[in-house]
């Protein structure tokens, strides 16, 4: 006599694995699939529109960015149909952070952003080092935020900002942006950025490559042209890799002055070279400013770019100091304010 029940429950278990098998095996042909993370965070109201890539919210699917969803995304293409070329950069002077805010309501708290239709391809954190520049900070966000989703990147932006009155130190903001944004996420790519530099085209990706990048190769500031050929200032671009190689950044650079030559020289220092996008990509419009009253020309400075070759490996990452005050996961960006002392110590006497 035939088992009718026990036949029916074999005959379930061999169609659904035969299902299962037949969806592995789609999966396996469409490339390389990741399951969309649970809970990505807050990303996700009022999707109902999708809007034009210049409005900054580029997801094709905004269905999907609520969060719970767990379809299969394929990743994304190896060039983002996002991409224009030419920006038109300007400084309306009634916009207000609260209004830039409004206008990015889907990006994640702490300045996070990720493709919600197809699985990021590049990680990239932005490391800006900053004191009281509030007024240029929300043009960047105005414009970086937009940006960074066309070329549909994973991102996010952090900002560090130095406590008090002293003497402004870049360098050493660099190395603790660095190290509190890897706590924070395993970044594949560290961007470091001056606030008031915005990028005025589309192709100017801000990913890593094989060696270093220096991204502003042509600012209106200098005619849209190198400085000088060694320049290596403004937005430049390491792996953590790169970054561990030349022992991070200067400590000792106080004031305003030849931190990024130190820089680019130990990128030499370390055998690596420096990669540029052509003068028509790496195009950057500096909000002008004059100098900051706590960032005076560093007079010590081409003395230390000469030592730099014996120091190098003494100074930098390894030996940086500073102390983390406050840590805001604020609306479009995460604002990390850190004491990093004087050149008596992190806690100078009175
Ligand atoms: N920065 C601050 N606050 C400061 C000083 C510097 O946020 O008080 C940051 C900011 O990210 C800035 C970067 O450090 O973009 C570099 O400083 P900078 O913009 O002052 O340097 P830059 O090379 O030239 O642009 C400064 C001299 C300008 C004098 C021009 C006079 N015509
Ligand atoms: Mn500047």
């Amino acid at each position: 006599m035939v088992n009718w029940k026990i036949m029916c429950f074999f005959m379930v278990v061999v169609i659904t694995s035969g299902l299962s098998v037949l969806q592995f095996w789609d999966d396996f042909q469409k490339g390389f699939t990741y399951r969309k993370k649970d809970n990505v965070g807050t990303s996700g109201q009022n999707h109902t529109t999708a809007k034009m890539p210049t409005e900054g919210h580029v997801d094709a699917n905004p269905e999907l960015s609520d969060g719970k969803n767990k379809e299969v995304l394929p990743l994304c293409p190896m060039t983002s149909p996002l991409i224009g070329g030419a920006i038109n950069v300007s400084f309306p002077s009634e916009l207000t952070l609260t209004q830039v805010e409004q206008k990015y309501p889907h990006v994640e708290l702490g300045g996070r952003y990720h493709p919600h239709d197809c699985q990021a391809r590049h990680r990239t954190a932005i490391i800006i080092p900053h004191r009281d520049r509030e007024h240029h900070l929300k043009f960047l966000l105005y414009y970086l935020h937009p940006f960074l989703q066309r070329q549909q990147l994973e991102y996010s932006i952090y900002v560090i900002h130095q406590a008090g009155n002293y003497t402004f130190n870049k360098a050493r903001l660099m190395n603790a942006g660095v190290r509190e944004a890897m706590q924070e996420e395993k970044w594949e790519c560290l961007f470091f950025h001056d606030v008031d530099l915005i990028p005025e085209d589309d192709r100017n990706n801000y990913v890593c490559e094989s060696n270093p990048k220096h991204a502003a190769i042509a600012i209106n500031k200098f005619g849209y042209r190198l400085p000088y050929r060694r320049y290596f200032g403004g937005v430049t671009a390491f792996t953590p890799l790169q970054y561990s190689k030349i022992n991070g950044f200067p400590n000792n650079y106080w004031g305003w002055g030849c931190e990024d030559d130190d820089i680019g020289l130990r990128v030499s220092l370390a055998g690596m070279r420096v990669i540029r996008p052509s003068m028509e990509v790496g195009r950057y419009k500096m909000i002008r400013h004059s100098r900051d009253k706590g960032n005076t020309a560093n007079q010590l400075r081409y003395r230390y770019l000469a030592k730099t070759p014996l120091t190098w490996k003494e100074d930098g990452m390894n030996t940086t100091e500073y102390e983390v005050l406050s840590r805001e996961h604020l609306p479009l960006y995460t604002n990390i304010t850190v004491n990093v002392g004087t050149e008596a110590g992190l806690h100078p006497p009175p």
